[in-house]
């Protein structure tokens, strides 16, 4: 961009230069600034260049990386979220992705209106759960969480209840707003026993039974997160649990700490600063092939990417020895090929 613009002022200045009788050397000394170069850089993110990607979700399987996301569908003179499917990319390096055909979308969900936000897949026993935010019909007004179920990480899904896992008025004694049971995060811990993150506002979990797709107790809401907007995602390392979401409104990333996946969690601070171009960031976190990656969307695509028409991007992450995590870089280079 900005050596565009210095070539705009070169060409501009040379053109009147010579209408008003400069010699060419006089004129490029006059207008190229000395430090003027036509440096390429490595344009790494983001990382998916000819759709509009939001919400990324990963998952590492069998030596690939499978890349979860929203489709943006907005047209540029609409201000909303259009989502109207889910899109999966597949990579061994986390440099060159292939898309897939559409492996899911909330059409899949007779029960549910639309609305292809906030998604994530895991797997359990040969078999691939992808746990996501959709508008549920009038009978349960409001965002609701579904399940899919595959054979294989790239689908085809297909609903695995026939009805949404969790419904609005299942949280209403927590909050009255009717789009706090978004953003699905699913974690199985070591002892097999597997957990659903989820909330807009106030953050909520329970566990699932061994089957995935129903509820093994409670919903009990997570407290010791300041400023919890939504988008919040678990992973564990070296026996400590990190608590990432979205920070405030326009969101930053933020993280909590805790020995325990139930709490109690002690705040860390900001983990990833605004995007700047997108009111949302919403991240993931994996391991592969020996590293650390985030994995998060800003607007970066321009000039009509924005809060509605975002892109997944990736960059390092790093912890610290105490096991706290370095704030992230984030970067237009993107990362090195996984090796
Ligand atoms: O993409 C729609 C919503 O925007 C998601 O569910 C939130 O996490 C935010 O990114």
């Amino acid at each position: 961009m900005r050596d565009t613009n210095i070539n705009r002022t070169v060409l501009s200045s040379l053109k009147k230069g010579m209408a008003a009788g400069f010699g060419l050397g006089c004129m490029l000394l006059a207008a190229v600034p000395s430090n003027a170069q036509n440096v390429k850089i490595k344009e790494g993110n983001p990382v998916i260049k000819d759709k509009f990607t939001a919400d990324p979700a990963a998952l590492v399987h069998d030596g690939t990386v499978y890349l979860y996301a929203g489709h943006d569908e907005a047209p540029n003179d609409f201000h909303f979220y259009r989502m109207n499917e889910w899109l999966v990319y597949s990579s061994t390096d986390m440099v060159n992705w292939k898309e897939h055909p559409v492996p899911l979308k909330p059409a899949d969900f007779k029960w549910a209106k639309g609305d292809a936000w906030a998604a994530e897949v895991i797997e359990k026993d040969g078999k691939f759960y992808w746990y996501v935010t959709v508008t549920h019909d009038d009978t349960h007004p409001g965002k609701a969480i579904g399940v899919a179920v595959a054979d294989s990480p790239t689908g085809p899904f297909k609903d695995a209840r026939g009805s949404a896992l969790i419904t609005n008025d299942m949280t209403t004694e927590y909050t009255e707003i009717s789009w706090d049971d978004i953003d699905p995060t699913v974690f199985i811990d070591d002892d097999g026993q597997a957990y659903l993150f989820w909330g807009n506002t106030q953050a909520y979990y329970a566990k699932l039974k061994d089957n995935m797709t129903e509820l093994d107790g409670p919903i009990i809401p997570v407290k010791g997160l300041p400023n919890f907007t939504e988008a919040p995602y678990i992973h564990k390392r070296k026996g400590n649990y990190y608590l990432s979401y979205a920070y405030q409104f326009p969101e930053k990333i933020a993280y909590a700490m805790s020995k325990s996946i139930e709490g109690p969690w002690e705040f860390k601070g900001i983990l990833n600063e605004l995007a700047g171009n997108s009111n949302t960031n919403h991240q993931a976190i994996i391991d592969f092939k020996g590293k650390s990656y985030f994995i998060y969307h800003t607007g970066g695509i321009q000039p009509n990417g924005g809060s509605f028409r975002r892109s997944v991007a990736i960059d390092r992450l790093y912890y610290n020895k105490d096991g706290t995590m370095k704030r992230v870089v984030m970067t237009t280079e993107g990362i090195d090929p996984a090796k």
